[in-house]
């Protein structure tokens, strides 16, 4: 059974990662899993300048669904390659990790990926275009708006060779064409999706839950709507797609792969528990076996190839 792949001249060990924004850098979790068996990670959004984040309370619970506005809280660039990434270097060297990057304008971007260049010691970045808590922005997130998606990516191509993944937000008008403006402009890869905007509200004091306000939607609720997204940009797109939202264990992994994603991200469920990225993987392996699919790319994409569901009522999607 063959559950690694080579991607973006990369060996992955198995197609989960843990997200970003839910494990930090790897260090709070190396006590509870094994990070070795994982395919890698993607870090905490990086930003030039250190930032502290939002008014507490961060995260509430709401429904099948979690809400945040952690604020892009970060230690900084500087910190980030002076500390994170030495630590990353000693202790990850076996799996594979994506630098996430975040910033208010398109500059920002560019600076946090030069020096990060000059640091070096990571496979690839995830350029955070889809953060749905950044309060000082003032306008959309990149993702939302075409010329600035292309703006942001093609600016950041011109500095790198390493592997640039594209996070993408969930609510646009058209999934498919925003993947095609990120492959278009520079992307090797597009990670689908971010959080949903959301809001919850205390009916006593009839303020907001969190204490920013609104905040970003994750876990079991938006799985459909990623699996949807992931469906949309493959029928878009020829890049790899990494797929996260609402991963709780491997079946909800593989309906991710069926759609066409190549790798998966967990991340709330970390929270619940923090073996659950882990539990994922060998999970998918397992169902692969019991199932006696010789190898993973047989599951990538294979909703499409679905004869079922082509050419019904004008072409079902
Ligand atoms: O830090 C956050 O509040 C945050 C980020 Br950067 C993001 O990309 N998505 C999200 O739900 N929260």
């Amino acid at each position: 059974m063959q559950i690694e792949q080579n991607l973006f001249g990369a060996d992955f060990r198995n197609p989960v990662l843990l997200a970003g924004g839910t494990c930090g850098f790897g260090e709070e979790l190396v006590e509870v899993i094994d990070l070795d068996t994982l395919g890698g990670i993607v870090t905490k959004s990086v930003t030039y300048e250190p930032r502290k984040g939002n008014a507490a309370p961060r995260v509430v619970e709401a429904g099948n669904a979690m809400l945040n506005s952690v604020g892009l809280a970060n230690p900084g660039v500087e910190m980030v390659c002076s500390q994170k990434i030495p630590w990353m270097k000693e202790n990850l060297s076996s799996i594979q990790v994506f630098v996430s990057v975040a910033g208010h304008v398109i500059d920002e971007y560019c600076s946090v990926v030069k020096r990060l260049e000059k640091t070096g010691g990571f496979l690839g970045y995830e350029l955070n275009l889809s953060c749905p808590n950044d309060v000082k922005l003032g306008g959309l997130p990149f993702a939302l708006d075409q010329e600035a998606l292309s703006e942001v990516v093609s600016s950041v191509r011109k500095l790198t060779e390493r592997p640039i993944l594209v996070k993408l937000a969930p609510n646009v008008p058209d999934i498919g064409l925003a993947s095609e403006t990120a492959e278009a402009s520079g992307a090797d890869g597009l990670t689908l999706i971010n959080t949903m905007p959301g809001l919850t509200i205390n009916v006593d004091s009839q303020e907001a839950e969190l204490g920013a306000g609104q905040g970003g939607v994750s876990g079991p609720a938006l799985r459909a709507v990623g699996v949807h997204a992931v469906h949309c940009a493959s029928k878009k797109t020829t890049i790899p797609l990494v797929g996260v939202g609402g991963i709780m264990n491997e079946y909800d992994a593989i309906q991710y792969l069926l759609a066409g994603a190549s790798l998966v991200q967990v991340g709330t469920a970390t929270f619940a528990d923090p073996r659950s990225a882990q539990e994922t993987a060998q999970g998918i392996e397992r169902f692969c076996e019991n199932q006696g699919i010789d190898s993973i790319s047989d599951l990538i994409g294979a909703y499409r190839k679905d004869k079922k569901t082509e050419g019904l009522l004008g072409g079902v999607d």
